[in-house]
């Protein structure tokens, strides 16, 4: 039988409400009654004078139970709630650890007073769901802590320390997280029979704006980059003026309006996907939960380049000794200097204090010996993408290092098989593929094996999350999930070139859906010459074509845009004129080629090509791919991924959409097309 997460009990005049809603107290429904009842029994209860409330287990409410979106409501609802909870007779204090989000914060605000244990973070991130806080919050956080705290907080969605919160008003104590509890208890008890501080009934720090309704403009000014083109950002922006502008109940009403029309929005379905679906990625299938991970005291890393020292960096962050070798003394020093660089930019933007990365660079071992990586429990290798080269290090790595330990490739497209087959421990070989800036970047293809044993993978898991990373798992294929899917999109990019559209055409088409870049303009970005030898090059692509003109990309200020010293760059004549040439030599015939078709041919065969990672079980999941491509190659996050918005469009319309481009359907999507199916849940 389940248990009632809410439960009350009297501390003398104090009465204590404890939720205990595993595992992050989210604010369900059974929660809501609880307390709603709970509340009310300490405003009824004459000897009770003040209460407080406080969750057990890893946090505070963390918010509305997402679940629960888009079902029929069940009351009380979470605003209806935080009015009883403000309108108390007696006053309620908020004892908040771990984390308090969304509706969670809401409802601390609705409390009179505040208490936080340190190391507790506070926060609004409904606009990270596509939402906006409709339970208040955007009515009562900038009447305690003034309009450009309150955007910053509602419209970034990250949260802030206790002690930040303290610092702005948003907490009244902070102590120590064993203390809270007893803490919280004490300080009831000193209010009781104060006037009851209502954040609704505040108005001074609303006064400030009211006085300088340009502070709206400013915040737009100065964080361009958190509005994203999406819906949210401007809501929640829109709400908070309605603080301002309106009086207080008016205001709840225009939050409510907002909240609602996001809520039933395709931009906040997608982002709430995305939630589960990140969350769903760490989960592998079969892995039986009795698997312990191996511990992974020391990281080796073969190759200090720009991949070996970003990867590198997040072990050193997070506090693991790394092993960085390098063949020849100057390229292991340039790496070494790269990474103290790096650091040294993270110190001097605030991101990072002086101790900690002085902490990280001490834990840096740089060799030039492969043997020094005799007594590292995992060793990444971060060298040149060819396969022999790869299959002989991993040979010599397997006499090196200890037996047991894990051997990884930071390869992005070569057989992890044939890689484990050079060693005598196939078992504990698996790709880990990072992304590049691999420091920043939080995506992480795991790529597992034939024969990867289960704790490896398990291992490979928990690493990534003690390193902040996104794990994805992934069998290994050509290019696994991800770059397994770039490559059709690529392919259609050239060939619409090639019948008529303008590189800048398809590069606008795919902004304008919000992408942060074509692909031409990645092209450039990464040099036209990747791979390119002028001694063997006879103009047969049109790549080459642009090379032997002199056209490298961004490196020389000509690709297929001309770039000016700030590297921003207009659609190229001369590249126009080659284009033209290389198409006339070729005999095809260019015709107009409208937006519609450019993104159809450029996004649906993606979309075939995951259907068939999925059929053949690259991936384990739909969602899965959806993780890959919206961290680490900037699918916009208002359409869900490719595979959700694959089923925002309707999978017919995809099916239909690609016979007419000739391209063969994938078995899967023709079958989930005829049955009106979903790739995602
Ligand atoms: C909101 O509050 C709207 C209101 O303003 C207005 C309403 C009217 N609901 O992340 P984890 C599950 S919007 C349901 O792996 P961590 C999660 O799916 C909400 N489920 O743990 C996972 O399930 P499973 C605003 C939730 O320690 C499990 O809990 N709040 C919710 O790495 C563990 O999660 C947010 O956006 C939820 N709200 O991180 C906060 N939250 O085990 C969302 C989590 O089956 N949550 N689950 O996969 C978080 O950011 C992180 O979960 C948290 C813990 C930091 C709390």
């Amino acid at each position: 039988m389940a248990t009632a997460p809410i439960t009350t009990r009297r501390d003398g005049d104090i009465l204590v409400i404890t939720s205990n809603n595993p595992p992050v107290n989210a604010l369900g429904a059974a929660v809501r009654t609880g307390l709603m009842a709970a509340v009310l029994e300490g405003a009824a209860d004459a000897d009770v004078r003040a209460v407080v409330l406080r969750c057990v287990g890893r946090t505070f409410f963390a918010g509305a139970d997402i679940t629960e979106f888009g079902q029929p409501p069940v009351f009380p609802l979470l605003p209806e709630l935080v009015e009883v909870i403000e309108g108390s007779p007696k006053p309620i204090v908020a004892a908040i650890h771990g984390t308090a989000l969304g509706g969670g914060l809401e409802v601390a605000l609705a409390c009179h007073y505040r208490i936080a244990a340190d190391g507790a973070k506070l926060g609004l991130p409904e606009v990270k769901l596509g939402l906006l806080p409709g339970a208040g919050g955007t009515q009562r956080l900038p009447r305690l802590v003034g309009v450009t705290e309150a955007l910053t907080m509602i419209v970034g969605g990250s949260p802030v320390s206790a002690e930040r919160a303290s610092e702005i008003g948003l907490v009244d104590r902070v102590v120590g997280a064993d203390a809270l509890e007893a803490a919280a208890i004490a300080y009831a008890r000193d209010i009781i029979g104060e006037p009851l501080p209502r954040a609704s009934e505040r108005g001074e720090r609303i006064a400030e704006a009211v006085r300088d309704p340009a502070v709206f403009d400013r915040f737009r000014q100065a964080h361009g980059r958190l509005l994203k083109g999406l819906r949210a950002p401007e809501a929640c922006i829109a709400a908070v003026r309605a603080a301002v502008e309106l009086p207080f109940a008016d205001g709840l009403l225009r939050e409510r309006a907002l909240f609602q029309e996001l809520l039933a929005g395709d931009e906040s379905k997608a982002q709430r996907h995305y939630f589960f679906a990140e969350r769903a990625a760490g989960k592998i299938a079969g892995l039986d939960a009795s698997v312990v991970p191996q511990a992974i005291e020391r990281v080796g890393i073969v190759g200090a380049g720009t991949m070996g020292g970003g990867i590198a960096m997040n072990f050193l962050s997070a506090g693991i000794p790394v092993t960085l070798v390098e063949r020849e003394q100057a390229a292991l020093d340039r790496g070494v200097a790269t990474i103290g660089g790096n650091y040294a930019r993270n110190v001097r933007s605030g991101r990072m204090s002086e101790d900690a990365a002085g902490a990280a660079m001490a834990l840096l071992r740089p060799t030039l010996a492969l043997a020094d990586l005799a007594d590292s429990d995992l060793v990444i290798e971060a060298v040149f993408e060819d396969l022999a080269v790869k299959t002989a290090l991993f040979a010599e790595l397997d006499r090196i290092v200890k037996p047991g330990a894990i051997l990884a490739s930071n390869t992005s497209y070569l057989d992890i098989d044939a890689i484990a087959a050079a060693t005598g421990r196939p078992e504990a070989v698996l790709g880990l593929h990072f992304f590049s800036p691999a420091n920043i970047m939080r995506l992480l293809e795991v790529v597992r094996g034939a024969a990867t044993a289960p704790e490896v993978l398990a291992t490979a898991m928990a690493l990534s999350k003690r390193i902040g990373k996104i794990a994805v798992v992934a069998r290994t294929c050509d290019g696994f999930i991800g770059n397994r899917m770039l490559k059709p999109r690529q392919e259609a990019a050239n060939q619409l070139v090639l019948e008529g559209a303008k590189p800048w055409d398809v590069d606008r088409v795919l902004t304008a859906f919000r992408f942060p870049m074509g692909p031409f303009q990645m092209a450039d970005l990464a040099g036209l010459d990747l791979g390119w030898d002028a001694a063997t090059s006879q103009g047969a692509t049109l790549r080459e074509a642009m090379c032997e003109a002199g056209r490298r990309g961004q490196k020389n200020g000509r690709g297929f845009y001309d770039y000016d010293a700030e590297r921003r760059g207009t659609p190229s004549p001369q590249a126009e004129a080659i284009i033209a040439a290389f198409v006339a030599k070729r005999g095809t015939v260019q015709r107009a080629v409208d937006d519609a078709e450019i993104l159809e041919r450029l996004l649906y065969p993606m979309v075939n090509e995951g259907a068939r990672i999925v059929e053949e079980g690259v991936a384990q999941r739909a969602s899965d791919i959806d993780v890959v491509w919206v961290n680490g190659y900037g699918w916009p996050i208002g359409t869900g991924g490719p595979m959700f918005w694959a089923d925002t469009i309707g999978l017919d319309t995809v099916a239909a959409g690609l016979e007419r481009q000739g391209v063969a359907v994938a078995p899967l999507l023709r079958r989930l097309a005829a049955e009106g199916g979903r790739f995602t849940g």
